[in-house]
């Protein structure tokens, strides 16, 4: 009965060839300054710092998401569903800023 969730959301995941982007952040800054998306693709944030993070997601309008704080080692996975120019941003590190364009 347990499994049946699991089963049913794997079997709506789109045919579309979805990826997963990893992104590191060391040294207060992310490995990319900007990456190309296809929608329904996630970028896999990485914590390596010995300190927490707590990114944003801001859409074009300027409309922030706050994904909450970050441990360090910890991974966040951001699925981006539509189209859009987004930006990554660290509230607590300044200048820590990623662009995504997702196609
Ligand atoms: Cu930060």
């Amino acid at each position: 009965m347990r499994v049946l969730p699991v089963l049913f959301l794997l079997a709506s995941v789109p045919a579309a060839r979805a990826a997963d982007v990893s992104i590191e952040q060391a040294n207060h800054a992310f490995s990319q300054s900007a990456v190309a998306l296809s929608a329904g693709d996630a970028l896999v944030m990485h914590n390596d710092d010995g300190t927490v993070h707590n990114l944003s997601v801001i859409d074009e309008d300027g409309d922030p998401q706050d994904l909450g704080l970050q441990q360090p080692g910890k991974t966040l996975r951001i699925q981006f569903a539509n189209a859009g120019r987004f930006t990554v941003r660290c509230a607590l590190t300044p200048g820590m800023k990623m662009t995504v364009n997702v196609h």
